[in-house]
């Protein structure tokens, strides 16, 4: 009845129509060459070829990355097998021994040393370290063998000397990045001339642009050359292009090649080839074009082919033929349109921030930590921040490419901080958690494809590493928590963190999400099967914990916190959420089957989150000390995944999830603001699930504070990409909520952000959302339908369902009662 009423009284709009302003143009700019390539360098890329461009004048460098360049594999090792070690008779006999001390342990722990209040209401719990007595040993028979694990690497250098050098000065010198277009530049004045350089990378044409330009007609004189830090290449010249070729240094013949090429087309002036060095004198314009390639096959079988049989150097050659039948503004044209596509689908504004020209992105980020910035200088500071994540990962994954690694597309050198590698035990699933939120689903394809390459290698590490409570193998595939591009599945060998077996259960949360935002039955049924065999493997690697009968990952390992125990928080969490996802899968795809029902069996015998005696959320299945003392502040919180990002506890959905709430809150306090960027950027999604926003602004403070290099990049440190991809999508859990089955508005505003307005957010049922908000209430709301499914929305202290018609908007602006 009351549902009728409310569909006949909304406005049926046909398109969104921006109500607000102009939002300012978001740019970093800074008013010096970058001299170091981490902090200060700007970050251009298409997804597959990164550059970070320094804007130095005499010399200026862009440091160039192709996303399949690495070392290891089985370019290094034809018999490369993924990192497995020892037979699996071996693994298992292991396995079963440190399974059964660990039970014996804990027994025996619980029964002498389990926490408990004394007769003055303190808690007395104790610590606990199995590893020390004998059963370490053991853990490390189970590592596997990194020696061919390999590493992302950089390909080259760019550079652009003055010819000859010059020692003139320059002024009125200015070096930025555009984010609203994706086009860096750097412009100075030289002897009374004026010099402007562009530089972007073109996903649709696949190359690197950069033009030079000058106010005054024949000023450009300049050297171009290449430099690598790679060891076995070959760099040479011919008419004017640049060729470099070479594979990494530990392949063979049969391994990865890559190619990297550049053309330099002057207008007017001479150009000559000197060397390895290409000469232009005397021109009005120099246009640069570069791509490179390399022979790296993604495998999604176990024929474990990883390189193709294309001449990467023909893929260059055509690239670059084709894009120079094309002027330098089409170029720029079909980049920026290319671009804008994705980014133009969402916008925010955070009230009153306004154009910031006065302020240098250096400055601006000093006035905010300092707090000499006014209230509009901060608010455009936060916005940028937000936007350059969105940035981000359009520039670093794109359809058809690896997934963003630890430093997203840009590296440099040949042994970057964690080989930039794929980590899975928070810092790969961080980078794709704003992909949907923030409408860039398309980015979000080469996490769930690379997660699709891991499953054949995965299976084997199943059977090589796992078996079940009673010795008999295991079914389905599993992964632990450092991966690289050539389907390494096995464990690790560092002792803290190398066992992860849940990496693979994570994952898939990714299939299940991108489902969730876009309805596409079609890829679930295709995905259904990664995800069940994932669950699959739990069904069998699980142990029922003899003390209560509860099922538990044993070992289990708290990520890179330990101690190895039974039933660890992280691990039950995130197993409770495959077996939750797959379970919903089914139900939409209407499937049921005896595998099925295994898996909501063996669900309903999982040990849940538990409270503590100090009020926190547990981080083992047994009270530590260390639980309550918050251990330093460790960086890693992984017990709350069950809040954040799983969905098994919605801060406000019931008087019992409101308890568990309450404990992460305390979980939360203990451990304290601090930690590793990456660490940051998920307590603002923390806190922001929790809705507590100015808690959630607190983090965002600190993440911009203490853990952002000048160029907006996050740092952990080094610099990580993870706690920018992390703080942009905490933000947007500030304003937008939808895992609880219904969407959220506003569900944790902080005070900072009085007003303001988003179009584009998108949430789970496939919803697109347009609001403003002023004293922190809704002001307009228009809500698009893509699939049709009903919506129930919350905001302003009020719930609303309708039913919807796919395609069509809803305004809701005026609906202060139903
Ligand atoms: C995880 C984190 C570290 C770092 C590394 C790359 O292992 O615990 O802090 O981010 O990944």
């Amino acid at each position: 009845m009351k549902l009728k009423k409310l569909i006949t009284s909304f406005f049926l709009t046909g398109s969104i129509v921006l109500t607000w302003g102009q939002n300012p143009a978001l740019k970093t700019h800074y008013n010096s060459p970058a001299t170091n390539w981490e902090n200060e360098a700007l970050p251009v890329g298409n997804g597959h070829i990164g550059a970070m461009v320094f804007g130095g004048v005499d010399e200026d460098v862009i440091l160039v990355n192709e996303k399949t360049l690495w070392s290891g594999g089985p370019g290094k090792n034809p018999d490369y097998n993924g990192g497995h070690r020892r037979t699996p008779a071996e693994n298992h006999r292991t396995l079963q021994h440190i399974r059964n001390t660990l039970q014996e342990k804990m027994t025996d722990f619980t029964a002498t040393q389990s926490a408990g209040i004394d007769a003055n209401g303190k808690v007395i719990a104790h610590d606990y370290a199995p590893e020390d007595d004998g059963l370490k040993s053991h853990i490390l028979d189970l590592t596997g063998n990194r020696d061919d694990f390999g590493s992302y690497q950089q390909l080259s250098n760019i550079h652009i000397g003055s010819n000859p050098a010059t020692s003139a000065g320059y002024s009125r010198y200015a070096r930025e990045l555009d984010i609203d277009n994706a086009v860096a530049k750097t412009t100075y004045l030289q002897n009374g001339i004026n010099y402007t350089r562009e530089y972007f990378v073109s996903h649709p044409d696949n190359i690197i642009v950069i033009r030079l330009t000058a106010d005054k007609r024949g000023s450009l004189s300049h050297t171009f050359y290449f430099t690598s830090p790679q060891e076995s290449i070959l760099i040479s010249v011919r008419d004017n292009v640049i060729t470099l070729e070479g594979r990494p240094a530990d392949h063979g013949d049969d391994g990865l090649k890559f190619v990297q090429q550049m053309i330099i087309i002057p207008t007017g002036g001479t150009i000559s080839n000197d060397g390895n060095q290409i000469k232009v004198k005397n021109a009005d314009e120099i246009l640069l074009i570069s791509s490179a390639a390399t022979n790296y096959h993604q495998s999604m079988n176990a024929g474990f082919n990883y390189f193709s049989s294309i001449n990467p150097r023909n893929t260059v050659e055509n690239t670059i033929h084709k894009a120079v039948q094309k002027t330098y503004t089409q170029l720029l044209d079909t980049h920026i349109r290319d671009y804008k596509s994705l980014y133009g689908r969402m916008s925010i504004s955070l009230g009153n921030a306004a154009n910031i020209n006065n302020k240098t992105t250096d400055e601006l980020l000093k006035g905010y930590k300092d707090g000499t910035n006014t209230p509009a200088e901060n608010l455009y500071l936060e916005q940028l921040y937000y936007q350059f994540g969105r940035y981000l990962l359009i520039s670093s994954s794109r359809k058809g490419s690896l997934p963003a690694n630890l430093q997203g597309i840009w590296a440099k050198g040949l042994t970057p901080p964690w080989n930039a590698d794929y980590h899975t035990n928070i810092n790969v699933q961080m980078n794709y958690w704003l992909a949907q939120q923030t409408n860039l689903s398309d980015c979000h394809i080469p996490v769930i494809e690379y997660t699709k390459s891991l499953v054949s290698r995965g299976r084997l590490t199943a059977q090589h590493y796992y078996c079940k409570q009673d010795g008999s193998p295991v079914r389905g595939w599993v992964i632990h928590h450092e991966n690289n591009i050539w389907g390494n599945t096995a464990p690790g060998n560092w002792y803290t963190a190398f066992y992860f077996p849940a990496a693979a259960a994570w994952m898939c949360q990714d299939i299940w999400e991108y489902y969730q935002f876009n309805q596409d039955i079609e890829f679930l049924r295709d995905y259904y099967p990664i995800m069940t065999d994932a669950a699959l493997f739990w069904v069998d690697n699980l142990w029922c914990d003899s003390r209560d009968g509860t099922l538990v990952a044993n070992p289990s390992y708290s990520p890179e916190h330990g101690p190895y125990s039974l039933g660890a928080s992280a691990d039950q969490a995130i197993i409770w959420e495959l077996f939750d996802m797959v379970i919903k899968a089914s139900d939409t795809l209407k499937y049921d089957t005896p595998e099925l029902q295994e898996i909501k069996k063996a669900k309903d015998q999982l040990a849940g989150p538990r409270i503590g005696l100090a009020g926190q959320l547990m981080e083992w299945k047994d009270e530590l000390l260390m639980d309550i003392t918050g251990d330093n502040g460790h960086r890693h919180v992984n017990h709350l995944h069950w809040l954040h990002p799983g969905s098994r506890i919605v801060s406000g959905r019931s008087a019992e999830e409101d308890l568990y709430a309450k404990a992460m809150q305390t979980t939360l306090n203990t451990r304290g603001d601090g930690g590793t960027g990456w660490s940051k950027a998920w307590k603002i999604n923390f806190w922001a699930r929790l809705h507590d926003g100015n808690r959630a602004h607190k983090l965002v403070q600190e993440i911009l504070k203490e853990s952002t290099l000048t160029n907006l990049f996050d740092t952990h440190p080094p610099f990580q990409i993870d706690g920018n991809f992390g703080a942009t999508s905490g933000m947007t859990e500030m304003l937008v909520q939808s895992h609880g089955g219904y969407i959220e508005l506003l569900p944790s505003l902080p005070d900072a952000w009085t007003s303001g307005s988003f179009k584009g957010i998108k949430a789970r049922g496939n919803f697109e959302i347009e609001a403003e908000w002023n004293d922190g209430k809704i002001t307009s709301l228009k809500i698009t339908s893509e699939s049709g499914n009903d919506c129930v929305v919350k905001y302003n202290g009020k719930t609303f369902s309708f039913p919807t018609t796919a395609g069509t908007t809803y305004d809701l602006s005026n609906k202060t009662k139903f």
